[in-house]
């Protein structure tokens, strides 16, 4: 869709994945040094405006803006990769793996990976590679989910933002989001506490 020109109006490319339930991806891509905003949310289906109650045919995704100067799609995709497991048939499609390219050079490079990993692990992966989606926003609960568990360090963090819409985009959040999830230490949060703002991410 028009939404994801690749580096358009800031340094950030955007990348959609899904692979089964989205906190923890989540918080895995959100410790990453590149990675500016993530969110999670649904798609893959074609369900009208879909919830976490009525996903219909759609999947949990998570959105991320990287930095491709910082952290390359493909390496983006070996995470993708190496955080479960695409042999596995998901019990349901709620919780499938797919990847949705947004040009195609992405997708040149989500065929490829995908074809490396069937070879690496000996056998057909059920990963779904899907141009073309339209992602829709979870549920506040849902976004920067581990971090919310943490009550009173994200109300002190939400006393920074003006929305909580705001917070929850930036790469402060991703950052602590993975931290308390045990990825990425202090120090390594301390070292880029400059990196702050958030790309403007989907509606
Ligand atoms: N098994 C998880 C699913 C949540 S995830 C957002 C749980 O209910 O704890 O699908």
């Amino acid at each position: 869709p028009g939404e994801s020109s690749s580096v358009s109006r800031n340094q950030y490319a955007w990348a959609y994945f899904a692979l089964g339930c989205f906190w923890s991806p989540d918080a895995r891509f959100g410790s990453m040094p590149g990675i500016g905003a993530t969110l999670v949310g649904y798609a893959g289906g074609s369900t009208p405006e879909p919830r976490y109650t009525q996903l219909g045919d759609h999947m949990e995704t998570i959105w991320v803006a990287y930095d491709p100067r910082i952290c390359s799609y493909n390496q983006l995709l070996d995470i993708f990769f190496q955080v479960h497991n695409p042999m596995r048939a998901p019990i349901k499609r709620q919780y499938a793996s797919a990847i949705f390219p947004v040009d195609t050079e992405q997708e040149r490079q989500a065929h490829a990976a995908r074809a490396r990993y069937a070879r690496h692990l000996g056998g057909a992966l059920a990963t779904e590679i899907q141009p073309g989606i339209q992602f829709y926003p979870a549920e506040d609960y849902h976004q920067k989910f581990h971090l919310q568990q943490h009550r009173r360090l994200f109300e002190q963090l939400e006393a920074h933002f003006e929305h909580f819409d705001e917070l929850v985009r930036s790469t402060l959040a991703a950052r602590f989001n993975g931290w308390v999830s045990g990825f990425g230490t202090r120090d390594d949060i301390e070292r880029e506490l400059d990196a702050l703002s958030a790309p403007a991410g989907p509606r």
